[in-house]
């Protein structure tokens, strides 16, 4: 059987799983976000990455069911966290094909409200790919997303072809710089430079940045020099199960 057609059915099966990778604040390390990551728990074949179906799911309706399975778990995980007292937020990803769904705002706010998850707590990652399909469209989806409490976050920014045309059209709270630059820039004077432009023009529009893919301390420092605000990547924390969270060496705000 095909991995793509056998999705649907291990969907309603409960087979998916979402994992989560801390994102903590630049200065003290502290974790102030999750971003949930979706897994597949395949009877046969073990745990999936999202690379092996997610792009799958994408050339289907199937993808509709996937996000809203992990904005359902993400979302009240979150709410969970946060009676036990962490001040968190959670970061779900969005693809492009489910961004011209009609139902997706009213299942963002139908989920916030069965959760009573306060506005700006839950945020929704898009890339730039998914927005240059239909740019106008995205604008107005983005902005609805946001009137339903949602946060709105630039993922992987920096890696598409029409970044600051995006900037103009539509608004947005977080700029997630993508990890290619974060990499380089402790090696690259030039990766360097286009991150700290990336986070003044980010501050200057009013967006937190987010720096992704920092995999040791000596990259840390330096975004955290470079102004970003946030951080997160395989130095803090890979992403892991819910319980595995807050029972490492990450402190919670
Ligand atoms: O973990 P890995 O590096 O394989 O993740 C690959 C990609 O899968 C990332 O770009 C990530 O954004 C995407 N992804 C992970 N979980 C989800 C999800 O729940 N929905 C969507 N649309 N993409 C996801
Ligand atoms: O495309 P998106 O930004 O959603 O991708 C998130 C993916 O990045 C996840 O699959 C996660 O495993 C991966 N990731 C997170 N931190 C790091 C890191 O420090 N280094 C690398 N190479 N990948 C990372
Ligand atoms: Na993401
Ligand atoms: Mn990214």
């Amino acid at each position: 059987l095909a991995l793509h057609t056998e999705l649907p059915g291990a969907i309603a099966d409960g087979q998916l799983r979402v994992h989560y990778q801390p994102l903590v604040t630049a200065g003290t390390h502290r974790v102030v976000g999750v971003e949930a990551l979706v897994r597949w728990q395949h009877p046969e074949r073990g745990l999936l990455g999202p690379g092996a179906f997610v792009p799958l799911a994408e050339r289907s309706q199937t993808i509709v069911g996937l996000t809203r399975f992990v904005l359902r778990e993400a979302v009240a995980q979150c709410a969970a966290w946060r009676a036990d007292g962490h001040d968190v937020g959670v970061s779900v990803n969005l693809s492009a094909a489910v961004l011209g769904e009609p139902t997706l705002v009213q299942t963002v706010r139908d989920v916030l409200a069965e959760h009573r998850l306060e506005r700006g707590t839950l945020t929704l990652e898009v890339t730039e790919s998914a927005l240059l399909d239909d740019p106008c469209g995205a604008a107005a989806v983005l902005a609805a997303l946001r009137a339903a409490g949602a946060r709105v976050s630039l993922d992987d920014f920096g890696t598409g072809y029409t970044s600051l045309t995006m900037l103009r059209q539509l608004e947005a709270d977080e700029l997630k710089i993508d990890r290619s630059f974060v990499a380089a820039a402790p090696h690259a004077p030039t990766d360097a430079a286009i991150v700290r432009a990336l986070v003044d023009l980010a501050h200057r529009l009013s967006m937190e940045v987010v720096a992704e893919g920092v995999e040791d301390a000596r990259t840390a420092d330096l975004v955290r020099g470079l102004g970003a605000d946030v951080l997160q990547g395989f130095h803090f924390s890979r992403p892991v199960p819910a319980a595995e969270v807050f029972t490492g060496a990450l402190a919670s705000a």
